[in-house]
């Protein structure tokens, strides 16, 4: 069913079919026309499924995307080493397919996702969204994803869900790193609920058009892109509903450093370095970090009252 004139999707080079626009967008309309298959007509696989097709996203003004050999090779998932390349160098013993997300706790239809039907549970939406490290660099990716509200509405929370907690996959078979007691595993990241529900924040699938490279956090992972990156879990197998807030493995593993709520504010140094600028991955000079890495407009009030000073 894959139109002749196409490479397989490993030998597209997701930045060329970027390059041209137009030739982008025809590309993922055909990649989109050859998953006419019924509904439920899928199976469990361990082959990566095409992606879906997506609503292109909206460029940042002045904003370049960091390039995808950048995105791949250089990041933090520390189930795969300690170092910026090691998640480029050992993800490929990740097996995300076939995979399944548990949804929990505080909700009335508690249930199990496979990946083929969070593939399909809401339009998928292009994302281009600013990413801030608490270490001090950014990069600007273009996820490929559909909002948690989506997920959230399906499972019906009960009135005592106040938090949500996202569990990664830990698995030594897998995970090299994951013998070794470097965080309390499994990564264990968590929203408040109106967070949670905010339209800005996704589950992403994708990057640059594909499916979501092992070292990125295939198959699913969390992005809320106002909080420092480390709030973003990779391989979520667990979605649970709680009534209080939850421990996340770095408020375990450096509470003095690490807080619940992470959002980007360049007013608030970590402990050990100023957060006041940020490299872009790529580029020489460090530019100004901003509020709530840019997105203060739309989140701000979320924490109207809050002392985000106290409250890191
Ligand atoms: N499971 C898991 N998720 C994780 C991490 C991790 O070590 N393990 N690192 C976090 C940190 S510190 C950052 S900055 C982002 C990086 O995401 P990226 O590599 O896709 O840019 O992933 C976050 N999610
Ligand atoms: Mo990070």
């Amino acid at each position: 069913m894959k139109p002749a004139h196409l490479p397989p999707p490993s030998e597209i080079t997701p930045e060329a079919l970027y390059k041209d626009r137009r030739q982008f967008l025809k590309t993922a309309g055909a990649l989109g026309s050859s998953l006419l298959i019924p509904a439920g007509a899928h199976a469990a696989s361990n082959k990566p499924p095409a992606l879906p097709s997506f609503k292109p996203g909206t460029p940042i003004p002045d904003e370049s995307l960091t390039s995808f050999d950048t995105l791949t090779t250089y990041g933090n998932y520390y189930e795969f080493g300690p170092n910026k390349d090691s998640p480029g160098l050992n993800a490929h013993t990740l097996k995300p397919y076939p995979w399944t997300v548990e949804v929990e706790g505080e909700v009335l239809k508690p249930r199990r996702f496979d990946i083929e039907t969070l593939l399909r549970l809401a339009p998928l939406e292009e994302r281009i969204y600013r990413l801030r490290c608490v270490e001090g660099w950014s990069a600007v990716v273009p996820w490929v994803g559909f909002p948690i509200s989506a997920l959230i509405n399906q499972v019906q929370p009960t009135g005592n869900a106040k938090y949500v907690e996202f569990w990664s996959l830990a698995d030594p078979e897998q995970m090299p790193y994951v013998r070794y007691p470097t965080l309390d595993w499994p990564y264990r990241e968590g929203l408040r609920m109106d967070e949670a529900m905010h339209p800005l924040a996704i589950l992403a699938v994708g990057l640059y058009g594909r499916v979501l490279p092992n070292q990125n956090g295939a198959p699913i992972r969390l992005v809320a892109p106002w909080k420092y990156g480390f709030k973003s879990g990779k391989s979520i197998v667990r979605i649970r509903f709680v009534e209080k807030q939850p421990q996340t493995s770095w408020m375990r593993a450096a509470p003095n450093e690490y807080g619940f709520y992470a959002n980007v504010n360049p007013a608030v140094s970590h402990p050990r370095w100023s957060q006041a600028k940020e490299r872009r991955l790529g580029e020489f000079f460090r530019r100004p970090t901003l509020p709530f890495n840019g997105y203060g407009e739309q989140v701000a009030s979320l924490y109207a009252g809050m002392d985000l000073r106290r409250n890191y």
